[in-house]
């Protein structure tokens, strides 16, 4: 028997998924999405009423191959890691493609390959090959392509694409590269320009001083393009305030890979102190909570269904 999704095919799932997105770009109230690294991550996600999946390279760097996020990952590992995200949500997933690999080539066949893949949008940031991520503390080096080889690189992904549907998020690293103000709203244009369907101005900035600056330069420009912000180190401002400033897209990209990675040390301290696994019991989840999780009742049922004794 076919289930509900399988007749639908690819294309209408990921046009609904797209569809949603682009909706939620075009709201009054923000898309929040959260930062996945794995399918169960993905699942959660959905399951505590957030808009969008994530897919974070820090987090697929860390937790899928347990290495640091400094463009290690490639293309087709991100892509395998993202496929199974994709395919146990109904979220649209946005996809961390750092700066899509390389050149311009490079980013080219990133676009087509996800959208093959049905994802809804994929957001390429202008790092320099190979990066380094943007949350590293101290003076780490930090070189950016050229403002106008980046909107080349962006007007052909745009090209390439199949469908209208799909979306190209252009990531801004001007502020994280200490270019300033000025330079990081020159970008923005240029990337917007280039045909990018939203822009990511990312900022270490924990006053927000730096992203007010940019915002009202942006402002003057008289651009609607999307804005997307992610807060992680100016944490106490939340979604809805953000989108009051002039954000349509917030992503909360790291925290469930840090409450993974925080409560597996705990557990595993639990472990090696009492040396028996009812230490560790009552701080984790039921073994039966997994299986509701992941549906495994739903499966077993239709296994059984029709079985001749
Ligand atoms: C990621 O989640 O991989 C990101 C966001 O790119 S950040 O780590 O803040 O650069
Ligand atoms: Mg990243």
């Amino acid at each position: 028997m076919l289930n509900e999704s399988s007749d639908e095919g690819l294309g209408s799932r990921a046009e609904r998924k797209r569809a949603k997105l682009r909706a939620g770009l075009a709201a009054s109230e923000p898309v929040v999405a959260v930062g996945a690294h794995d399918s169960m991550s993905a699942r959660l996600i959905e399951t505590h009423g957030f808009d969008a999946v994530w897919v974070s390279g820090f987090g697929v760097s860390a937790m899928a191959y347990g290495l640091p996020d400094l463009n290690l990952i490639t293309m087709n590992e991100t892509l395998d890691v993202t496929r199974r995200i994709e395919s146990v949500t109904e979220l649209p997933v946005v996809v961390d493609c750092d700066n899509g690999y390389g050149g311009l080539s490079n980013v080219v066949r990133t676009i087509v390959e996800f959208e093959r893949a049905g994802i809804a949008a994929v957001c390429i940031e202008d790092n320099l090959f190979p990066k380094r991520n943007s949350l590293y503390p101290g003076q780490s080096k930090r070189d950016l392509v050229a403002s106008t080889e980046q909107a080349r690189r962006l007007k052909a992904a745009k090209a390439a694409q199949d469908t209208e549907s799909f979306v190209l998020i252009a990531r801004v690293e001007a502020l994280i590269a200490g270019h300033g103000v000025e330079a990081a709203c020159e970008r923005a244009v240029a990337y917007s320009e280039a045909g990018a369907d939203a822009i990511l101005i990312h900022s270490k900035d924990k006053s927000l001083t730096e992203i007010e600056g940019f915002l009202e330069q942006w402002r003057a420009t008289g651009i609607s393009t999307p804005l997307v912000a992610v807060p992680t180190l100016f944490p106490d401002y939340t979604a809805k305030q953000l989108h009051g400033k002039g954000f349509s897209m917030v992503i909360l990209a790291n925290q469930p890979m840090r409450a993974s990675v925080k409560a597996m040390e705990d557990t595993l301290v639990m472990l090696r102190e009492e040396g028996k696994p009812a230490a560790a019991d009552p701080h984790i989840a039921a073994v039966n909570h997994i299986f509701e999780l992941v549906h495994t009742r739903e499966s077993i049922e239709a296994e059984e269904v029709d079985e001749v004794h």
